[in-house]
């Protein structure tokens, strides 16, 4: 390579070229070339059916490489999205790499075999793994910068800590890296991207959004998604931002560009948004054929902008390098990636037994002795409270929620409302507001504005920015306000936090905590204050759900939720947070309960209820009812988790009395008890007396008026009829 830019480039072009070396130029052309020839490669592949999918970067290769060379990978970190091959490709993912996951071969580096191709993720690199969910990656990358700044200031979080998971996750920071954020133009629609503009601008991150636009998103043209056809028209006053708008095709004024906006970022002077116009040269991707919606001369004049062509054009007009010596270079690329296929086609297949690693740690298992300390201890809490008396499980979370964050320096907590007070100065005479429930109140004042923040009013951006937060090593113990609006986040829910370490093989993983008030029974709560929905988030792998009924559950749970390292959805039951029954005194600082162990509530011998959450109380009632009125001795088990949920204790219950209820709040057609009670007639029919039956929810929402609600949700004159039917069966 050397030898042959040095043979061919004139004394002038070599000292500059537009303020590029020759041999910068020809390094850019060398990726951009190699980059084209791995596409064009996997594409062959996919026509002889020796990989299953093909999307490309032809036509985005200029802007792409030029990004990767203005930034430092393994330093700055980097979320890129499908279409980022020459990206990643110049970064120092290699065509070996590529093809590895292009055939979905066991050694694939970014996912094992479970991703499609391209959808990149090295922890070397600092690239974290993508989905195929347009702009969820940008709120990533906004939480990533926000820990970046968090350990700058805070080295000693950074540092690892046995018995919990931060033993698992090394930290790297240096303070002054910068967050590489791509997105395509249509995909600048999301919300996603316009909550992630939001807290980048607020927050003054180091974020740099680099929008490939190449004017179609599949086949919707770029005017259909942005009003008025540019993107960088709309985003024009967002503060603190750097702003860039380049020919995308063209490397020099690409890679000009993109410096200046990492100078921006490094400086610390706010993020940054380069606008690159690129082209799509092929179709979508092989799934797609764009002669369908596009004009023959509209794609002709697309290809006239040809990156690589313009710029190996470029490279024989200026001399630098000579036609045989192009065509050199070219023809050892080609080897290269033919090479590179051909060695990945003999790669071994991921095996079928490997199928369930990294759903869940493999490093910290939650349901482990070590998360069971019942020791009560007695020692006044530093929030000031005496351990005397009976406390609420409001009380309780908080207490714990002040307890982790003492110990672990890596927790931050933010959400709707949850600080006391965003404007600090208004402490000197308000008491705080500490969340609409309370139950972050005084966590602000106790451990510093950086610490406990109230969220933008978006839920995908508290979620999306924690898994970003997460993936750099913090501890995000997140809330929604209300499990009602918990569906703007449930894409990041779904499609990022709880899939993160399995579709990167282990690589990275998002143990994130989301405390999330849910349940009715308030009266007045109506539709969207007092829903139920546990198991759409049991259906989730990767996900733990848990769900106490009582105060000193709720706190050692918590710990656990805090200290695993899986992502928890910690469901409190607001009806729960203040009532008399349950309350527990303060069981100190270490108390914690290992999830997937149920507690048996009241022991009983002739019908087993199953149950969680507010449903406890009520089947308490209704078992002593039972008891009173018709001599039935009901026993009852507390699951306490429902992700894992305790099958043993179900089962040596069901073994011993032969007739089992399940019962929750949530509607009763596809709901948690459907699960448990499948399980049961599958695998203890022989030991059952009657069929299994199920409580629940009216197939329906939850009305305001006091008389349907109550009609709606199970009573616990519902349980006790349930029991009796049950033991007369
Ligand atoms: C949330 C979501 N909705 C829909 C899709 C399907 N999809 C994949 S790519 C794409 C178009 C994206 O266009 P753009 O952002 O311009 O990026 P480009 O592919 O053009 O580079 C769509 C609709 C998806 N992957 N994610
Ligand atoms: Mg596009």
């Amino acid at each position: 390579m050397e030898a042959a830019i040095s043979s061919a480039r004139s004394p002038e072009a070599a000292a500059s070229l537009d303020g590029l070396s020759a041999q910068k130029l020809v390094e850019i052309y060398r990726l951009m070339y190699l980059s084209r020839g791995i596409d064009d490669r996997e594409i062959l592949l996919k026509r002889q059916q020796k990989t299953y999918f093909q999307i490309s970067a032809a036509g985005h290769e200029a802007l792409q490489v030029t990004a990767a060379l203005a930034l430092k990978p393994g330093y700055d970190w980097f979320f890129p999205y499908y279409r980022d091959r020459a990206l990643c490709l110049a970064l120092g993912v290699t065509p070996y790499d590529m093809m590895l996951q292009a055939v979905g071969a066991a050694a694939d580096p970014a996912s094992g075999g479970r991703q499609m191709p391209t959808h990149w993720s090295s922890r070397e690199l600092h690239i974290v793994s993508t989905s195929s969910s347009t702009a969820t990656q940008l709120l990533h990358a906004v939480g990533c910068a926000e820990a970046g700044r968090y350990f700058s200031r805070h080295p000693e979080a950074a540092e690892r800590a046995e018995g919990d998971y931060r033993a698992f996750h090394d930290v790297e920071f240096h303070g002054d890296e910068v967050v590489l954020a791509c997105v395509g133009e249509g995909s600048t629609s999301q919300g996603e991207f316009w909550e992630a503009m939001n807290t980048a601008s607020n927050q003054k991150l180091p974020v740099l959004f680099l929008v490939e636009d190449n004017g179609y998103a599949i086949s919707v043209p770029v005017e259909v998604n942005t009003p008025g056809g540019n993107i960088s028209r709309l985003v024009a006053n967002f503060p603190n931002f750097h702003f860039a708008e380049v020919d995308g095709t063209d490397p020099v004024a690409c890679l000009e560009a993109i410096q200046a906006a990492a100078e921006h970022c490094r400086a610390g002077h706010g993020p940054a948004f380069v606008h690159g116009h690129c082209v799509r040269l092929y179709s979508h991707s092989m799934s797609d054929d764009d002669k369908n919606y596009r004009s023959a001369a509209e794609r002709e004049s697309d290809a006239l902008r040809d990156p690589i062509a313009r710029l190996r054009l470029r490279l024989l007009e200026e001399g630098i390098l000579t036609a045989p010596e192009l065509e050199g270079l070219e023809l050892g690329l080609d080897r290269e990636a033919a090479l590179a296929a051909e060695r990945a086609l003999e790669a071994p297949l991921p095996t079928i037994s490997s199928i369930p690693d990294f759903v869940y740690s493999p490093d910290l298992d939650p349901t482990q002795s070590s998360f069971a300390t019942e020791q009560v201890q007695s020692q006044e809490n530093q929030s000031g409270q005496k351990a005397s008396g009976l406390r609420t499980m409001a009380d309780l979370i908080n207490v714990c929620l002040h307890d982790e964050m003492r110990r672990d320096p890596r927790i931050v907590v933010y959400g709707e409302d949850v600080a006391d007070a965003s404007r600090e100065q208004a402490l000197k005479e308000a008491k705080g507001k500490g969340g609409v429930f309370k139950l972050t109140a005084g966590l602000q004042t106790a451990y510093g504005s950086e610490r406990v923040f109230n969220s933008v009013l978006a839920e995908a951006n508290i979620v999306g920015r924690a898994v970003g937060y997460a993936v750099r090593g913090m501890k995000p113990v997140v809330e929604i306000q209300f499990f009602d609006y918990i569906w703007p986040a449930m894409h990041q829910i779904r499609n990022e936090l709880s899939v993160m370490r399995w579709r990167s093989n282990g690589a990275w993983a998002a143990p994130v905590v989301m405390r999330v008030p849910i349940g009715g029974y308030l009266t007045g709560g109506s539709i969207y204050h007092s829903q139920s929905g546990e198991s759409m988030f049991t259906h989730i792998p990767g996900l733990r759900v848990v769900m106490p009924s009582n105060a000193l559950d709720a706190n050692g749970l918590l710990r656990t939720a805090i200290r695993s390292d899986d992502p928890v959805l910690f469901l409190e039951h607001k009806r729960l947070y203040r009532e008399p029954y349950g309350r527990a005194q303060y069981p100190g600082p270490d108390f914690a309960i290992p999830f997937g162990k149920a507690k048996i509530v009241r022991p009983g011998t002739q019908i087993t209820l199953v149950t969680y959450g507010a449903l406890v109380p009520r089947a308490l009632q209704a078992a002593q009812q039972a008891e009173r009125l018709h001599g039935i001795d009901v026993e009852i088990i507390d699951l306490r988790t429902l992700n894992p949920y305790d099958w043993e204790a179900i089962a040596g219950s069901v073994r011993k009395t032969s007739r089992v209820i399940v019962a929750h709040e949530d509607m009763l057609s596809w709901g948690y008890g459907a699960e448990i009670a499948a399980r049961i007639a599958d695998e203890l029919f022989s030991e059952l007396d009657a069929p299994v039956k199920r409580i629940g929810a009216m197939d329906t929402f939850v009305a305001y008026q006091p008389i349907l609600e109550d009609a709606i949700l199970p009573q616990p004159e519902d349980v006790l009829k349930a029991i009796v039917e049950l033991k007369a069966y």
